[in-house]
């Protein structure tokens, strides 16, 4: 009897902490499982004092202490005690330093702290921590007694420390940061690679030597900086990025805060239908760069294991970014698709991100698409394809496939500036030249406009047709029908399209993994009769038309629907500033407003609910434990009462 109501309480207890935490607790736990990492150089442990004086470069357990023979630095032997405890042997920066030399350097990961133990040989001196363009990131002071000295810095890159003037002795450097417990902490991935080379720094718009530098990492591997805010591709072939070698092309931060722009208009306007990039290759990375006006797509990857990382495509003839023949396992990161459109097709092609035609295993972390000109994602197959897994996590798009964003209608509805950037735009300005000041005096007048020579309605007409508007497509009806096929997705948003949210496309039957997604103001918000893998805490609301999923899916609505769109549309907002300004904004997603939903999703019911259910179990716990004491009890009566009638027997 006793084990059976054990058994009855622990199985209220699962189901109570079962529906706990399918809402509400797991949401608090992802925040507090991103794991600290640190790192420590201390310069008495033996790799680093065997080596004495450094007349080159050394890289060791990650540090890369930058030295030359005519400038070396060395590592010397001197006790020092900080806080109670001994260091034996310094780093001495010898002089003077800069990234080149004299100086140390580290990959930084967003926010870390850094603790640095170190003295000067002098009077008072300045240890600067930098970028690769000697853009303070911080510095400290150290005097001749030393010292152990704390600074934050936020920075994702390599970071350089020197001193601004005469010798520093640094005894040892901790690098604290905390890595977050899901897949964007792949975003650093290569930079892991401490023997990456840096082959060139382009710091002005010189395309020539731009094309040499590819060609060096084609041929040898290793990096690229570009420390310029523009670079224009007028040469009307494709740049391939190719081997299998660790290499890449990475945008560095300007002083205005913007990054890098490869355009590629002058290309374009000599005709090319030329992809921007093409990488062929494996193991390549894109980094903090804007690529705009291709002829055809942003960037294209055919190759396997490549990391597109805080990347903008724009305004290409082409989808933004596509994944495709046999591509495998790459990884794109913070990259932002917008008012991408293939004029000729009338706008039928250019999605913002289209891993399709054959790409495996392509992952989306933190990616935003809209105001392209066909779907917000599209992986299409046509016979013989198979794009297998695609996972998207914390990625949203919206209004993609709308015909107004390239005739300015949109931008004039909204009381935005006309988007000259746009090709549809600079076609309509030449065919009326009236254009630009109708719309700058508050009339919006196409009709005398042509795209493509051909008068702007009977264009619309076509592209009404052409531009699909479906924010994820996931397939196509030729994608195989199996469970091995996976589309996933986690803490995605999509909303504002003509045609469906989340979009299956007839491909039916593939592994759906759907959780913590909102879909909202789509023709219909999820056309996804998939075989479910996962499916949890997803939410629906204003669409056109009412939701096709399987039978056993719920979809969730909030109750105040007005205020949760305004809010959605105000992170949107927010992102298209800073992507407008040529900034990447990193913080900006719609993961806290997902949060805000599933955690008001528990309803007051179902908090009596648990409360219920944790009253039952306490007492069916006391019940336990007192029936047993009870029982022993009538046990020792039940004994008195025997001896009892022994003696009057
Ligand atoms: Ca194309
Ligand atoms: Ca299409
Ligand atoms: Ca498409």
């Amino acid at each position: 009897m006793n084990n059976r109501l054990i058994l009855i309480s622990l199985t209220f207890l699962i189901f109570f902490i079962d529906i706990i935490s399918l809402k509400g607790i797991n949401i608090f736990t992802r925040f507090l499982f991103s794991k600290l990492i640190i790192t420590t150089w201390d310069f008495s442990d033996i790799e680093f004092r065997s080596i004495g004086i450094l007349t080159k470069t050394y890289i060791i357990k990650n540090l890369k202490l930058i030295s030359n023979i005519e400038k070396p630095m060395k590592i010397k032997s001197n006790k020092i005690n900080v806080n109670g405890n001994f260091y034996h042997y310094a780093l001495s920066l010898g002089g003077k330093g800069n990234p080149y030399n004299r100086s140390i350097s580290f990959e930084n990961y967003n926010t870390s702290t850094i603790k640095i133990i170190a003295r000067s040989t002098g009077s008072n001196r300045n240890l600067l921590i930098t970028d690769i363009n000697k853009n303070i990131l911080g510095s400290l002071i150290f005097t001749s007694t030393p010292e152990l000295k704390i600074l934050i810095i936020n920075y994702l890159g390599k970071i350089f420390i020197y001193s601004e003037n005469n010798n520093i002795e640094i005894y040892k450097i901790e690098l604290e940061y905390y890595s977050s417990n899901n897949s964007s902490s792949n975003s650093s991935k290569d930079d892991d690679l401490p023997t990456e080379e840096i082959i060139q720094i382009i710091t002005s718009n010189n395309e020539s030597e731009f094309y040499e530098a590819i060609e060096k990492i084609n041929n040898n591997g290793g990096k690229i900086y570009i420390n310029t805010p523009l670079i224009s591709i007028s040469s009307t072939s494709t740049i391939y990025l190719s081997n299998t070698k660790s290499s890449g092309i990475i945008g560095v931060k300007q002083p205005d805060g913007t990054y890098p722009r490869i355009d590629f208009k002058n290309a374009r306007n000599k005709g090319s239908s030329e992809r921007g990039f093409s990488i062929i290759g494996a193991n390549k990375y894109i980094k903090y760069l804007i690529i705009e006006n291709a002829g055809d797509n942003g960037i294209y990857i055919s190759g396997n294991k490549n990391i597109i990382d805080h990347v903008i495509t724009r305004y290409n003839n082409d989808t933004g970014i596509q994944i495709s023949e046999k591509a495998d396992s790459n990884t794109l990161n913070y990259c932002y698709s917008y008012r991408n459109i293939d004029i000729k097709n009338y706008g039928a092609n250019a999605d913002g991100f289209a891993p399709k035609l054959y790409a495996s295993n392509t992952v989306f972390n933190y990616c935003f698409s809209w105001d392209n000109s066909d779907d917000g994602w599209d992986s299409f197959d046509k016979i013989g394809d198979n794009t297998s897994s695609v996972t998207f996590r914390h990625s949203a798009c919206w209004n993609n496939g709308n015909t107004n964003v390239f005739t300015g209608k949109y931008d004039y509805d909204n009381g935005d500036p006309l988007d000259k950037n746009l090709w549809t735009i600079q076609q309509i300005m030449n065919s009326d030249p009236n254009f630009e000041m109708n719309y700058n005096n508050k009339k919006f007048n196409i009709s005398k406009a042509k795209i493509e020579g051909e008068n702007i309605e009977s264009w619309l007409s076509k592209a009404e047709i052409k531009m699909n508007g479906n924010g994820f497509k996931l397939g196509s009806n030729i994608t195989e029908q199996s469970t091995n096929i996976k589309r996933t997705a986690d803490y995605c948003v999509v909303f504002d399209h003509k045609a469906n949210g989340f979009d299956n496309n007839y491909s039916e039957n593939c592994s759906g993994y759907i959780t913590n997604c909102v879909s909202f103001n789509n023709n219909i918000n999820y056309q996804l009769p998939y075989y479910f893998v996962k499916w949890s805490n997803n939410w629906s609301f204003n669409a056109k038309k009412s939701d096709q999923i399987n039978m056993n899916q719920t979809l969730n609505k909030p109750k105040n629907v007005d205020s949760v769109e305004k809010n959605f549309y105000s992170i949107r907002n927010k992102i298209i500033k800073e992507v407008y300004s040529n900034k990447f904004p990193d913080d900006i997603n719609f993961d806290k407003a997902i949060d805000f939903l599933n955690l008001s999703s528990i309803s007051i019911s179902n908090y009596i609910l648990y409360i219920i259910f944790l009253l039952i179990f306490i007492v069916l716990i006391i019940f336990c434990f007192f029936k047993k004491k009870i029982r022993s009890n009538f046990g020792n009566i039940d004994n008195l009462k025997e001896n009892i009638e022994k003696i009057y027997e």
